[in-house]
């Protein structure tokens, strides 16, 4: 092996490494099972959900949500209020350390309208803003029903 291969290897594995460290600290939000339920035909209004993950030490408020694929997301939640089921707009979602926030069904979800594509495709990506301006880009698949 010559001299210059050698530098040329180390180069690329300190590259390597610097781009793994930086992959790794843009990933502080993990979502599981981010699914977005298929709507009934000729239906518009969609919800999401999944378990969110800060994978980080310091709290994360996320203050907005935005995808290409949808005319719009936002963040709800169900409440039963005298008997009566209604929603309402939460204006952020607050994620603690070690502190998994719960979207599912009657209760916390991703509001959705209008997917802008004729044909539904197998996933999306929304993306959620927190305060401080950063991005977190989550996939979402479209399932009739909650994964197993
Ligand atoms: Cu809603």
């Amino acid at each position: 092996m010559s001299k210059t291969n050698s530098k040329q290897q180390l180069t690329s594995l300190l590259f390597s490494l610097l781009f793994a460290c930086t992959s790794y600290a843009q990933q502080s939000i993990n979502v599981s099972e981010a699914w977005v339920r298929i709507p009934p035909p000729g239906m518009q209004m969609m919800a999401g959900y999944g378990t969110f993950t800060n994978l980080t030490g310091n709290t994360i408020e996320l203050v907005d949500a935005q995808s290409v694929s949808f005319e719009s997301v936002g963040f709800h939640i169900s409440e039963v209020v005298d008997g009566i089921s209604s929603m309402r707009k939460l204006d952020s979602i607050i994620l603690q350390p070690d502190e998994p926030a719960v979207f599912e069904p009657g209760s916390r979800h991703l509001m959705i309208y209008t997917l802008k594509y004729d044909t539904q495709p197998e996933g999306v990506q929304i993306d959620f803003i927190d305060k401080l301006g950063a991005t977190h880009s989550v996939e979402f698949r479209f399932l009739k029903s909650a994964p197993e």
